[in-house]
């Protein structure tokens, strides 16, 4: 069993609804079990500004997957929300399921990349992350505690679901 952190991101047909069925999900993976879930959050789009604000939020899994495998899991529920990938980059999304951390390990290849790129400036990511791990130490980039003192909190409001 390995702990992994999931970020969870929608701006399109019903944000709120799609991270709450999105989370309802992810505890259903075969061989794994939800650990904890963060608040939702409403961020400002990162990317291009013509898009609706963005709910994020993050969830823990112990699993027994292999992360290719649990990637597969992932755009299989990405399809399942109707998800569209338009080509435009940071487009709107009716879904998004980042793997942001697996365990300890460091991840390059042509499918994946761990920790998920950006991870240490984003706060829609840091903020979630920190509230239900706040003793994490992310692998190549350091404690999480130090990631979120640098990073700015602005567009960033913590609200509760529906
Ligand atoms: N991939 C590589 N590493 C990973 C990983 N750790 N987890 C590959 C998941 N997938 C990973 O993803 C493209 C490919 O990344 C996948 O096929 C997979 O093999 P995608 O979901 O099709 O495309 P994407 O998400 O649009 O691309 P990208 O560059 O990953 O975007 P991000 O970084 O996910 O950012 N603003 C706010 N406020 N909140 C957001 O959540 N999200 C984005 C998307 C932009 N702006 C945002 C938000
Ligand atoms: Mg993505």
């Amino acid at each position: 069993m390995v702990t992994i952190y999931i970020g969870i991101g929608s701006n399109l047909n019903d944000p709120v609804q799609q991270v709450n069925q999105a989370i309802t999900e992810l505890a259903q993976i075969t061989n794994s079990e939800m650990l904890k879930c963060s608040s939702l959050y409403r961020s400002m789009p990162m990317g291009p500004v013509n898009q609706a604000d963005y709910i994020n939020a993050v969830c823990a899994l112990n699993t027994q997957l292999e992360p290719i495998a649990l990637l597969d899991k992932l755009q299989g529920i990405e399809q399942q929300h109707g998800r569209v990938r338009s080509g435009e980059r940071w487009g709107p999304r009716t879904l998004d399921l980042d793997i942001l951390l697996f365990g300890e390990k460091i991840i390059s290849s042509e499918r994946l990349i761990i920790p998920h790129p950006g991870l240490d400036q984003r706060s829609f990511v840091l903020y979630p992350l920190y509230e239900i791990a706040p003793h994490l130490d992310v692998p190549g980039c350091g404690l999480l505690k130090t990631l979120i003192d640098g990073c700015d909190q602005t567009g960033l409001e913590r609200i509760h679901s529906a």
